[in-house]
């Protein structure tokens, strides 16, 4: 069963996904594409929505990173059978793509001055509304989304990891619930094996062509 997950080369909304098909132990190939020569309109033109992440198996095609992060964790644990259980996770996992709305305008803003300015809007606002409570969300509940480790917890992790990496900030240093998270998941088995293997994710956004 071929199965072929494409995306660029950073970590973003596919990294999730990687690593539950890395912990799941299931064979995928890894197509990335260079963000710095994005857009390519050819490839673009030739993606069901024009947009990353995408997912193939057995000829079928998959869009929407959330969508792709459940199927891929399917029949596992990763995915509860509560229906209570898989609502509170989602909850959670549309609160913080909320929160991400917020950091994808400023990556792609093409004048230095205004970025700064959005950058520090997330950094003295959005950032403290949001963790202070998913922080406590944690607390609340185990360390995770919802008492054990699921699906929604690699969704968090991918967003802070980004967060971090596009922003030039550190979440875990101010929400230590959070990234006693983060942790876990990188330290999971196959996951921690493969963060090894690729080293860590760095963004030049001056060579970033991919603006609004
Ligand atoms: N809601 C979509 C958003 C997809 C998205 O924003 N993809 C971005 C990368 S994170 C992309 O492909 N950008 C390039 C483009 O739009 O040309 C998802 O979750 O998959």
């Amino acid at each position: 069963m071929p199965k072929k997950l494409s995306y660029f080369n950073l970590n973003g909304l596919a990294e999730p996904i990687r690593y539950i098909l890395h912990y799941t132990n299931q064979e995928f190939e890894d197509v990335r594409y260079d963000v710095y020569s994005w857009p390519d309109p050819k490839i673009k033109a030739s993606l069901p929505y024009g947009q990353f992440p995408v997912y193939e198996e057995d000829g079928r095609v998959l869009t929407q990173s959330l969508a792709i992060t459940k199927y891929v964790a399917r029949g596992t644990d990763l995915v509860p059978t509560d229906p209570w259980d898989n609502a509170f996770i989602e909850s959670v996992v549309f609160s913080i793509m909320d929160y991400w709305k917020n950091v994808v305008p400023t990556v792609r803003e093409p004048d230095p001055a205004k970025y700064t300015e959005l950058r520090n809007e997330i950094i003295e606002k959005n950032i403290p509304y949001y963790f202070s409570r998913f922080n406590k969300h944690l607390e609340d509940n185990g360390g995770f989304l919802n008492g054990k480790l699921s699906w929604g917890d690699f969704v968090f992790c991918g967003v802070i990891e980004a967060s971090d990496m596009f922003l030039g900030i550190e979440l875990s240093k101010d929400y230590p619930a959070v990234g006693t998270l983060v942790q876990h998941i990188r330290n999971l088995p196959g996951v921690k094996e493969y963060v090894k293997a690729i080293g860590p994710y760095t963004i030049d956004l001056a060579r970033f062509k991919y603006k609004k």
